[in-house]
């Protein structure tokens, strides 16, 4: 197909396609709106190193064992330095996490007429969006994003094809209890015990995202989603073998000096959590949230699923008090998480640099 003639747009987006669409059109060269500035690509000339040592690896299983300080003491070093860590023995079953992967796959390559039921202004519900990033950071990923409220909702509203809102559910479910689960260690190591009353601080506001990385022409020109940290507390992520995903790294250590990017290579059966700028900032940054991006795939369209725990919408967010007692200062401002939301969404993806609407500069 030629995409010089025929308008992007409306193929990409007014007509559903995706990105993938474009691919599955025999395309043969990158649209330019597409072509990432060189400071943006993913490659080995950007630092971009599969030469590491591996994340930490939490056996879950563990916390209810002899070895429960020995699990604990690896999760909060874990939280404070890299940020990111795999976790075994999570109760999620392999079968749920191969279903959930063919959920994903099933939706994206159903007839755009299907998916584009579910894009903005259309979707019969805002708690569910088909998309693509056209016009913003034009990054090469398709994805469907699915917001809990109740299980009534999802399943008045949910994508009931492709077992989407059965099998998300079950993801959610579990990944809610892991979530609780380790925010209670996390918490009683700042010296706060965590209760059923504290869900909407932490977890108030949960959503499913699945991204579709279609291949590209050229996949050094392309970019599956730029360099962003996440905005809620934990983020817990199923994706499948293809691999893609790097991080930066925090501080100089085994993992590599600060600065550099990392690449995450997938582990089978395992899920991978992460901190976000929530977590740092209700921590006076003792837990840090990570820079990630996740670049194009050579031969084969990947998929992932992360399920993103935020605190609740009208929550305001700023450090516990009885961390700063003891640090001597708050790092962060309180605000509202919506407005913390909705600053990052304005800016697009752009690293760490949401956290400097709530950061205080000293004098
Ligand atoms: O696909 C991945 O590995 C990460 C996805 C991600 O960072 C996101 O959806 O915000």
């Amino acid at each position: 197909m030629d995409f010089d003639t025929i308008n992007l747009f409306d193929f990409v987006v007014k007509e559903g396609n995706g990105v993938k669409g474009l691919i599955d059109s025999g395309l043969s060269k990158v649209p330019d709106v597409y072509i990432q500035p060189v400071h943006q690509r993913i490659n080995k000339t950007n630092n971009v190193d599969a030469q590491i040592a591996p994340l930490p690896l939490i056996d879950f299983s563990g916390l209810d064992g002899p070895e429960h300080d020995q699990v604990e003491k690896t999760l909060v070093k874990a939280a404070e330095t890299v940020g990111f860590f795999h976790v075994v023995n999570h109760g999620l079953t392999v079968h749920v996490i191969e279903e959930l992967k063919d959920a994903a796959r099933q939706f994206f390559n159903q007839p755009p007429e299907k998916k584009l039921v579910y894009q903005k202004g259309v979707s019969p519900s805002p708690l569910v969006t088909y998309g693509t990033s056209f016009g913003h950071s034009f990054e090469w990923r398709d994805y469907l994003s699915m917001i809990y409220n109740s299980d009534d909702d999802a399943y008045k509203y949910w994508p009931d094809q492709c077992n989407c809102r059965e099998v998300v559910l079950k993801y959610m479910k579990t990944s809610t209890k892991m979530a609780r689960r380790i925010l209670e260690v996390l918490m009683k190591n700042l010296g706060v015990e965590l209760d059923d009353s504290m869900d909407e601080t932490y977890m108030g506001f949960m959503l499913v995202t699945m991204n579709i990385y279609p291949t590209s022409p050229d996949p050094e020109l392309t970019v599956g989603i730029g360099k962003h940290s996440d905005l809620g507390t934990l983020t817990i992520l199923v994706q499948d073998d293809i691999g893609g995903l790097s991080i930066k790294v925090q501080e100089d250590g085994e993992f590599g000096k600060k600065g550099e990017w990392i690449e995450v290579p997938p582990i089978p059966g395992a899920l991978l959590i992460n901190i976000g700028d929530a977590l740092q900032v209700i921590s006076n940054g003792k837990y840090q949230s990570v820079e990630h991006q996740v670049r194009t795939p050579n031969t084969q369209s990947r998929v992932s699923v992360p399920c993103f725990f935020n605190p609740g919408l009208m929550v305001k967010i700023g450090p516990l008090r009885k961390v700063v007692e003891k640090d001597g200062k708050a790092k962060y401002k309180e605000c509202l998480f919506q407005d913390y939301k909705n600053h990052a969404f304005g800016q697009g993806h752009q690293g760490k640099k949401s956290l400097d609407f709530v950061k205080i500069t000293s004098p």
